[in-house]
């Protein structure tokens, strides 16, 4: 799109400030004020983790963005994308106006136009869809964020149960299997652990924190002992004292081994697992059967080292933990998997102790009342009571969700509202959400820039920056949780709003003003009002994070008479609820399905310097890896007779890429492995822009029985040079 005049005039006038090189900025509307700097503390927006940021504003414009040490999640932190994030204010590529689509969708002919008229016509179309098809027929789509609980509340109010959001493309697994469990989802504490096992992991590269700051503090200088399993030797492989490249989706097998040998032994916490576990004669009994030398076949671990380890880990416990992993997005049993970690982690008794595995720490934030609306009268077009009635509702199961929708089954769903998402490349099997795409008679996005599903909506609402918005306060649970606010350090360069003024824009066309009847500073100005600070306002102004002292506190739930929020009470090893619903109450071994014979497993897998697909735009970051390559262990490679940097078609069932092939030791030779995030096909992402390929195309659809999460490694690829 072009500049307009207007834009570079005032370009040229930001430019001869000075302040920052004139490549990066793109162009500004507000006056600035000459001679001053100021430091802005805010929250980092850039990856799920929110870490606390220290803005440096010089003559209004952003010069540098540094850690906020006052954050004990975060620390001195601030990771490359988290620098790099000032260009999302300064890319000239970036969302400026709200856009109403031209020509055919996908063509890129846009059109500027007013809040009003935007706003106008989507509720217009919305409106159209709910008289045809009922308020189910809208389809309302968002990844977490502080705002999505207004555009959440939008759909609700708007009367749709058709709310979905990322779990089922991320964490939905990991968090059933310890909520089914525990009756809830802990944190580990990396820091005080003497003994970790990562499994699927990768903590060095996916970064998380505390956990990455924590794991890295406590492998350097207390010499933690880290054991690593995974199919990469990934940088967290590299750090480990131990690194072995386990069969893909083999890793149960491991744990039953573990606790085959634990049990067996005796090593079990005999006093823990009797005053708060229930179901241990029943688990004692089904591993009996799984035996090292079992495992080894499985694993292609030693049952040596199995045997080695699970003595290690049990003689370290409590401070031992086996750690859960956060995308467990990965196999089609990864409910089950997840559930034998969360057992082993309890027999050797590290709950809710200092160096194991903790309960989340929690800080009441007030909530502003608004007006109820009525609940709504269809049920979920994912129909999760009959095909999940264990997992969490509200979040959707997004695979069989898409199922439905192109089946128009039990109803149709005809327009789709999406805020801060990508579907076209979080989702795997990309060529059925274009058929999604292709099915709906309107699409409207909530994005900060051009994304490749964007690229496919109607209308495009573009929301301000992080670094120019006012959010929601926030909590970021944990075993030291921390308040957090995110406050605007620049004014908006363009004509864009934060998340509340779209959902208000359109709540008011559509009749559901009453729900929205408050400003930002009234939902913050309320949930700060409990905190034990004389003006909690004014203290997060100028903090930009508030924790409450004491630091983290061991053992509340240390009390034989403590009732865990599951069907007994107890830990339960065995789940009377998973067998009334028709799963294994244990977690019984299933092998995962091998290549077909000249195929490939293709895994995932993150870098530090990107997150998912959403910012390989980023000109600081693109320089990290201008393109994605398809890694290939040279034995795999010679098989198929591929040489290093060859251009390499990689296609499944559902589709095909191409990119330039790497050879490298670093991955097993039945895996290959392809970064997230490339083959874009949105023009707008210029730097993106048809390098490398989308591992979205190719991935195949597979899910988890009981938690419906996506299974994104469980595709065979087949691989041939171009
Ligand atoms: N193939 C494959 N698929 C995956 C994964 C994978 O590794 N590989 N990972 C899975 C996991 S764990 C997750 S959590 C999901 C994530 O899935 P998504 O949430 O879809 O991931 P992103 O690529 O981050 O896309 C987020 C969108 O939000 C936009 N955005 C960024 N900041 C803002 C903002 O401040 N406001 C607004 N309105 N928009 C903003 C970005 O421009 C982008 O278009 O993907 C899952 N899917
Ligand atoms: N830099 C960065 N950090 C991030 C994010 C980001 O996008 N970028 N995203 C954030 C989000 S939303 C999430 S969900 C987390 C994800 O955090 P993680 O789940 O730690 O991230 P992944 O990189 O997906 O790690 C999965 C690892 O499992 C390995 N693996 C594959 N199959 C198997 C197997 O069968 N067994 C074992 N043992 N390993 C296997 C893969 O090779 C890969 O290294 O990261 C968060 N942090
Ligand atoms: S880990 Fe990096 S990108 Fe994520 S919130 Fe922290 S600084 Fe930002
Ligand atoms: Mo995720």
């Amino acid at each position: 799109m072009p500049v307009s005049s207007l834009d570079r005039r005032r370009f040229i006038q930001i430019a001869g400030a000075g302040a920052v090189a004139a490549t990066q900025i793109g162009c500004g509307r507000h006056q600035i004020a000459l001679g001053q700097r100021r430091e802005i503390p805010t929250t980092c927006e850039l990856c799920p983790n929110k870490c606390s940021v220290i803005a440096v504003v010089e003559d209004g414009l952003i010069r540098k963005l540094n850690p906020n040490p006052e954050n004990p999640k975060s620390r001195g932190m601030l990771c490359a994308r988290g620098n790099a994030g000032l260009l999302q204010v300064y890319d000239p590529n970036r969302l400026k106006r709200p856009l109403i689509r031209a020509g055919a969708r996908g063509e890129g002919k846009w059109r500027e136009v007013s809040w009003d008229e935007a706003f106008d016509y989507t509720a217009q179309r919305l409106s159209a869809v709910k008289e045809k098809y009922g308020p189910q027929g809208v389809l309302w789509s968002s990844t977490e964020a502080f705002a999505e609980v207004f555009f959440k509340n939008l759909g609700m109010a708007f009367g749709s149960p058709n709310i979905v959001r990322h779990p089922t493309l991320c964490l939905a697994s990991v968090n059933l299997a310890y909520s089914m469990t525990f009756g809830t989802v802990p944190s580990f504490d990396l820091l005080n652990a003497n003994y970790v096992i990562m499994a699927g992991a990768n903590r060095f590269e996916a970064l998380i924190t505390p956990d990455t700051m924590d794991l890295i503090e406590s492998t350097m200088n207390r010499k933690t002992r880290l054991v690593c399993l995974d199919p990469r030797f990934t940088v967290t492989a590299s750090r480990a004292d131990e690194w072995y490249p386990v069969k893909p989706g083999t890793d149960m097998a491991f744990i039953l081994a573990m606790l085959h040998v634990i049990i067996s032994e005796g090593r079990h916490d005999k006093e823990f697992v009797a005053n708060y576990c229930q179901g241990f004669e029943q688990l004692a009994e089904l591993v009996k059967q799984y035996t090292p030398e079992w495992a080894e076949k499985e694993t292609e671990i030693p049952a040596a080292d199995i045997v080695r380890i699970a003595r290690e880990f049990s003689d370290a416990a409590p401070r031992a933990v086996f750690y859960a992993g956060r995308r467990s997005s990965t196999y089609q049993n990864d409910f089950q998997m997840r559930r034998a970690q969360a057992i082993l982690n309890a027999v050797v008794g590290n709950w809710d102790r200092e160096g194991g595995m903790v309960p989340n720490a929690k800080i009441a934030l007030g909530e502003y009342m608004f007006l109820p609306w009525d609940d709504p009268q269809a049920p979920r077009v994912d129909e999760m009571e009959k095909n999940f009635p264990l997992a969490a509702k509200g979040d959707g199961a997004y695979l069989k969700l898409r199922e439905n929708v192109l089946a128009g089954s039990p109803y149709p769903v005809k327009a789709w509202m999406i805020l801060k998402q990508d579907p076209l490349n979080a989702l795997p099997e990309q060529a059925k959400t274009m058929r999604m795409i292709e099915q709906m008679d309107f699409i409207a996005a909530i994005d900060i820039q051009m994304s490749d599903t964007t690229w496919y909506a109607d209308v495009v609402f573009p929301e301000s920056t992080y670094l120019e918005r006012l959010d929601p306060i926030e909590v970021l649970s944990g075993i030291w949780p921390v308040v957090v606010l995110r406050q605007p350090v620049v004014k908006p360069v363009y004509d864009t709003k934060p998340c509340l003024d779209i959902v208000q824009g359109l709540a008011r066309r559509l009749g559901l003003q009453q729900y929205f009847d408050y400003t930002i500073e009234q939902w913050n100005d309320a949930a700060v009002k409990e905190l034990p600070l004389e003006m909690p306002l004014e203290y997060l102004k100028k903090h930009g994070v508030y924790t409450p002292p004491g630091g983290p506190k061991y053992g509340a739930t240390l009390n034989p008479e403590h009732r865990f929020v599951t069907k007994s009470g107890k830990i339960e090893l065995y789940s009377e609820r998973l067998q009334e619903a028709g799963h294994d109450p244990l977690p019984v071994y299933q092998p995962p399905l091998g290549p077909p014979e000249g195929r490939f497993r293709l895994v995932l897998g993150r870098k530090a310097y990107y997150t998912h697909a959403n910012s390989t735009s980023n000109p600081w970051l693109l320089d990290f890896a201008p393109e994605n390559h398809l890694s290939i262990n040279p034995a795999a490679a010679a098989s198929v007779g591929v040489a290093d940097g060859d251009m390499v078609e990689v296609s499944s069932s559902v589709g095909a890429v191409r990119l330039r092939a790497r050879l490298t030791q670093e991955i097993r030779p039945d895996c290959v492995y392809m970064l997230h995030g490339f083959g874009k096909q949105s023009p707008w992402l210029k730097r993106a822009y048809h390098r490398g390929g989308s591992d979205a195309a190719i991935l195949e659809t597979a899910w988890d029985k009981v938690s419906g999460n996506a299974a994104m490694h469980e595709t065979f690829v087949k691989i041939r040079k171009v």
